[in-house]
């Protein structure tokens, strides 16, 4: 989930199939991809939900595809730092909407697109809100498990943004059903 155009859809085509588009095609209510995954020797296929970009409110078709979910990956845009705190409210949200055995559902925090900026990290002249000691503080802050910048366009992260939040899903189903 996550603002339009900060790169939802090209996380998910990457992780799954990849491959990026330069282009934007807005994605109408929601779209589904599943991916196999062997995490410490537990075969996994994981339904990943691609959403509809949320500008405006947690539109209620969002509200009825998280109820189910498991996990979340909010994504923002590193250049765009509305795009951000969007990220933290729709957190908020989310957790409004579904929680699992009374606990809130693990969410991280992929901040996309930071290829366009390290460039100008290497020559220090990144934004605050950019930088990863920024961004730490502010996923704890609002409650993610973890926070990770990443690139669709050039595979940075994308995977292990993934494997974090997989694993946390699977102890939390392990825990569950030693209960
Ligand atoms: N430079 C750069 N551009 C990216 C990256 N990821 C996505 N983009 C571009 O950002 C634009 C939007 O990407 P999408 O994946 O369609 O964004 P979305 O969040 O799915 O958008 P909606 O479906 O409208 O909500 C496209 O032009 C992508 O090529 C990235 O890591 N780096
Ligand atoms: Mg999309």
């Amino acid at each position: 989930m996550g603002n339009s155009c900060v790169g939802k859809t090209s996380i998910v085509n990457r992780f799954v199939g990849d491959k990026f588009d330069h282009t934007h095609k807005a994605t109408i209510a929601a779209d589904f991809q599943t991916k196999h995954l062997n995490l410490h020797g537990n075969d996994i296929r994981l339904q990943i939900w691609d959403l509809v970009g949320m500008d405006t409110n947690f539109a209620a078709i969002n509200r009825s595809f998280c109820r189910n979910a498991s996990g979340a990956l909010l994504v923002s845009d590193i250049t765009d730092m509305c795009s951000l705190e969007d990220a933290g409210r729709w957190k908020e949200q989310v957790d409004q909407v579904v929680a699992m055995h009374g606990e809130p559902i693990p969410m991280v925090l992929a901040v996309n697109k930071v290829d366009l900026v390290l460039d100008k990290e290497s020559k220090g002249e990144c934004e605050k809100y950019q930088q990863m000691e920024f961004l730490q503080q502010f996923a704890i802050q609002h409650g993610f498990i973890g926070v990770f910048r990443v690139s669709a366009k050039e595979n940075i992260d994308v995977a292990n943004v993934f494997s974090m939040l997989t694993k946390e899903m699977l102890i939390k189903e392990l825990r569950e059903m030693e209960n």
